[in-house]
């Protein structure tokens, strides 16, 4: 009898929690629904890779199967200083992505924001020689690559090397180096992990400039022997930018290059911009004020309707060339985690992901899991 009393419970415990695994399985999940399409990407912050935010990471479980390093690989967290590595949050990054079964991207090597202050420049602040700048991207590219050697799926290699226009972006790295810089760091990665894939990873690819840029940029590479796997399409959208024809000539245009497409960082702003075209570039701000900021309470209902149906144009496109995509990835989990917020103005209210602030499905994810029903 007291055997029965002390078992009970556990049995009963076992019992509810095999349910839940069960109910899980059940549930619609958009990595499942696009199995065979491509991968369902999300980028992820400390509090998830901590697993401190559980209501995030629940979402991240049960819809992703691919991870991005939103910010803890970037070189001025993970490389501050030219004698000293931080590895804190990277590997936190990289065992949790393994714990979870997720295809990994490292995010990113060679991008001009975000960049270690030391890293283009002497003590007295002056520009460093030729020489010196390839020995430093050589140490800074071998170690990093080299630590999370076999765990990574791919790396962004080189990020948002070309203007609107196509010329290259006036980049420290460009200064110095001119355009080898970017064959240079595909090659450095590739020497510290021949496993791995490798992108180049840009914004406002719907651009002619940009995409004929890119396609020239690729083909160079793979007519040198370089190696790349990937082209990957920021997704940072706006209302009125881009226009989806234009997204798609260039998604088809870099796909011809023998190249994999990527969507890698999707999100969508509501609010109003300054310009037509805002692009993603983190050093672009405007001052506060209050029209700037039509939504701090909540979305019009009008308004959330027709973000869900420019969300679902996009994604139908994603899945009418899903041979040529590899995987889509959305750069947060709800809108709370989103850049948006603050960027390009501070302190705004934003909605642009696929999950609400409560952690609540907008219509959208229910329109991919029926299109993709559709289209098997
Ligand atoms: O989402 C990122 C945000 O939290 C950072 O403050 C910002 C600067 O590091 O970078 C954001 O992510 C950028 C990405 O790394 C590269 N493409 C543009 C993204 C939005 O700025």
């Amino acid at each position: 009898m007291r055997i029965y009393y002390l078992t009970f419970p556990l049995f009963l415990l076992a019992f509810l929690s095999s349910c839940k695994t069960v109910e899980n399985e059940h549930q619609p999940s958009l990595k499942t629904s696009l199995k065979g399409k491509f991968l369902m990407g999300v980028a992820v912050n400390d509090a998830q890779t901590s697993e401190q935010d559980t209501a995030g990471l629940r979402l991240i479980k049960q819809h992703f199967n691919a991870v991005a390093a939103e910010n803890c690989m970037k070189s001025e967290v993970i490389h501050p200083e030219e004698n000293r590595y931080d590895f804190t949050r990277s590997d936190r990054f990289v065992a949790f992505g393994e714990k979870y079964k997720m295809a990994i991207t490292g995010h990113t090597l060679i991008w001009h924001s975000q960049l270690s202050p030391w890293f283009c420049v002497d003590k007295e602040g002056k520009n460093v020689s030729r020489e010196v700048l390839i020995e430093r991207m050589k140490n800074h590219i071998h170690t990093v690559v080299g630590r999370y050697k076999g765990r990574i799926q791919g790396w962004d290699v080189v990020n948002e090397a070309f203007e609107d226009d196509g010329s290259y972006r006036k980049t420290k790295f460009y200064e110095i180096l001119g355009e080898d810089y970017i064959p240079l760091a595909f090659q450095f990665a590739h020497e510290a992990d021949p496993n791995a894939e490798l992108y180049y990873n840009d914004y406002s690819m719907a651009h002619k400039g940009r995409r004929d840029a890119v396609v020239r940029m690729v083909t160079q590479l793979k007519a040198k022997g370089i190696r790349i796997d990937a082209v990957g399409m920021q997704g940072h959208m706006q209302m009125d930018f881009p226009v989806a024809k234009e997204f798609e000539k260039s998604l088809l245009a870099f796909a011809n290059t023998g190249v994999q497409v990527m969507i890698t960082e999707i999100d969508m702003t509501i609010l109003p911009t300054s310009k037509q075209n805002i692009g993603a570039d983190v050093g672009t701000n405007f001052e506060y004020k209050k029209e700037m900021n039509p939504y701090p309470d909540a979305l019009p209902d009008s308004v959330a309707q027709a973000w869900n149906t420019r969300m679902e144009e996009f994604f139908n496109l994603f899945l009418k060339h899903s041979d040529k995509i590899s995987r889509v990835t959305v750069w947060g989990v709800t809108d709370a985690d989103s850049w948006r917020n603050d960027w390009p103005i501070r302190g705004r209210k934003d909605y642009p992901l696929l999950f609400d602030r409560n952690h609540q499905p907008k219509p959208i994810v229910e329109a991919i899991l029926k299109s993709v029903n559709k289209n098997n």
